[in-house]
């Protein structure tokens, strides 16, 4: 070996030995912190219940970063379910093994059982959050994870008058079930019914003043005349997709799923489960008390929903009796089936630079996204739809954990028998997928773990085609381990010959979670660039539960700086 090459060697050697230690630059640095997942008890609607948490909030801590920052969290689970803990958005260059969704990374961790997620935030900045990805537990086990320009070096790209936001505000948009949601959806797996809707749509994990019992504890954010801040809205919600407004202000999107925006001002937002949005906005209205407001956008004919509405306060001249005795202003929202209103927020955002995209497409896909009914087989209980079960799919493939071994393990080890390789790159059978009226004959999907490879760098470009099968509906897809350019949406079928044109590859925005339209479409690209298994899924938890998911194999590519890495010597066993 020549001195040069060896020397490069070495230091490629030295960077991978640092990444794995966690500890970079003198810029960067490391945050150690733990995570507790315990039971404790709360009220909200007038009844007190237990909920899972970790270290006993809810919602759970915020963690702040700045870019190029480690993240070390040691997860030990006093709780009575298996769980483990995803890092919504982060890409988790070569750690596939900190991504956290149960059976597709790891082992679930078991009650009493730890397992210490290390990571490093690179190449991001915005908002991002974690959750549990186990079962429905990331109901209550979820917080923000903020992520600042990386500190002394970089500013954010917004400014107002040359000075940043005053206050920085996160804003967990949940749900709230007067039961335990574990057992929901153990109900509705059971019975092969669609589970119960939740009782309310929360802030920061309150209802507030139009739900029962839920006034005095109103979300209040406090603010003051005059100032701009930074709204760093999360939807956290498991099943419900929000319009969110604020009385008498106008809200500008800076950035959306930690990717800057083009600055878009807006009265009105719509964030998908999965998705978040930040926004300025300045507090220039006479001194007041203003809602907050969300409910639901609800895309799905004939579909139950949550139709309730929460509420918060901004607050800014508080302290005098007067404004406080009466009644905050409300913002107006959308209906609820306001489709142009959704589609108009969404394909207005544009990313704040010009994409970096690769000219060539190596990897031409075209998945279906969709519901469906399994026939009843004899024994099983069938409360769907004329004695059905509920299924989803895509590609006609309902996705099935393994449960003896992660996927990523069974990959690393070579492990047979867990997971094949033949995910299909285009639907089995080709139809009108929005059409009226779907042949019943294409209800039913295939039960399967499958897998799509993809060779390391491969540029991927995928056409998502929601499907009218028992009820369309408006999917938030999200590819872990990636974020991707949206480079256009529509409606009906996706027509590549007409289609193609419209494609924005100029400044596309860049997310980790798209809203595919009802009855339409969404293509997005990707460059294949982060080797190990990547999940992707509807983020509404009814669907995934259902089995809309399925997950890319990214093979390794040249050397140790394009190969996943060891497992953690931690990693839980199933
Ligand atoms: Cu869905």
């Amino acid at each position: 070996m020549s001195s040069s090459s060896s020397r490069t060697m070495s230091s490629l050697l030295l960077i991978a030995s640092l990444a794995l230690l966690c500890s970079t630059t003198t810029i960067a640095k490391q945050q150690y912190h733990e995570f507790v997942i315990k039971e404790a008890a709360v009220t909200r609607l007038c009844k007190s219940q237990n909920i899972m948490t970790v270290n006993g909030q809810f919602p759970g801590p915020s963690l702040e970063v700045n870019e190029g920052d480690c993240l070390v969290v040691k997860v030990t689970n006093k709780g009575r379910y298996n769980v483990t803990v995803h890092w919504h958005g982060v890409r988790q260059m070569r750690t596939g093994w900190a991504d956290g969704p149960e059976y597709v990374t790891q082992c679930p961790i078991r009650p009493g059982q730890s397992y210490t997620y290390r990571f490093t935030v690179q190449g991001q900045e915005g908002t991002l959050w974690w959750h549990a990805h186990s079962s429905w537990l990331r109901a209550t086990v979820h917080g923000a994870l903020i992520i600042r320009p990386r500190r002394g070096v970089a500013a954010y790209p917004f400014v107002n008058h040359g000075k940043p936001p005053v206050r920085e505000i996160p804003i967990l948009l949940g749900e709230w079930w007067n039961m335990n949601p574990i057992d929901v959806v153990r109900a509705a797996t059971r019975t092969g019914a669609a589970p119960n809707i939740s009782d309310a749509i929360t802030v920061n994990g309150q209802p507030g003043d139009l739900y029962k019992c839920s006034s005095k504890d109103t979300t209040t954010f406090p603010v003051n005349s005059g100032e701009t801040n930074l709204l760093r809205f999360i939807n956290a919600a498991l099943n419900t997709e929000l319009f969110v407004s604020l009385a008498g202000h106008t809200m500008t999107v800076v950035g959306a799923d930690a990717s800057y925006t083009k600055p878009y001002a807006t009265s009105v937002l719509m964030i998908a489960p999965g998705q978040t949005t930040d926004v300025l906005v300045t507090f220039d209205q006479p001194p007041g008390r203003y809602y907050l407001a969300a409910r639901a956008y609800a895309s799905a004919q004939g579909v139950p929903f949550d139709n309730t509405t929460t509420t918060a306060i901004f607050d800014y001249g508080a302290s005098s009796s007067s404004t406080t005795s009466k009644s905050p202003a409300m913002p107006t929202l959308p209906a609820y089936n306001d489709t142009s209103a959704a589609t108009a927020f969404t394909t207005s955002l544009r990313g704040l630079r010009k994409a970096e995209l690769p000219s060539r497409v190596d990897e031409n896909l075209f998945f279906t996204v969709g519901v469906g009914l399994f026939n009843c087989s004899q024994g099983q209980s069938c409360g769907g739809p004329n004695n059905t079960r509920f299924t989803a799919s895509i590609n006609n493939v309902s996705f099935v954990l393994p449960s003896a071994v992660s996927i990523l393990q069974a990959h690393y080890h070579t492990t047979n028998g867990v997971f094949t390789a033949d995910f299909p790159a285009n639907p089995p059978v080709a139809f009108d997928y929005t059409a009226q009226n779907v042949s019943r004959g294409l209800w039913q999907p295939v039960p399967g773990t499958k897998v799509y490879k993809l060779k390391y760098g491969a540029a991927v470009q995928l056409v998502l085609q929601g499907t009218n099968i028992f009820a369309a509906e408006n999917h938030p897809i999200h590819i872990h381990g990636y974020d991707f350019y949206i480079l256009a949406e529509g409606f009906g079928n996706f027509d590549a010959a007409a289609d193609t044109a419209k494609f924005n590859l100029d400044d596309p925005p860049m997310r980790n979670t798209v809203a595919v339209p009802v009855n339409g479409w969404a293509v997005v690209r990707f460059v294949a660039d982060n080797p190990g298994v990547w999940l992707m899924h509807c983020h509404l938890d009814v669907h995934i539960t259902w089995g809309l998911a399925m997950a890319f194999l990214v093979e390794d590519g040249v050397g140790v700086l394009q190969s996943l890495e060891a497992p953690p010597p931690d990693l839980p066993l199933c």
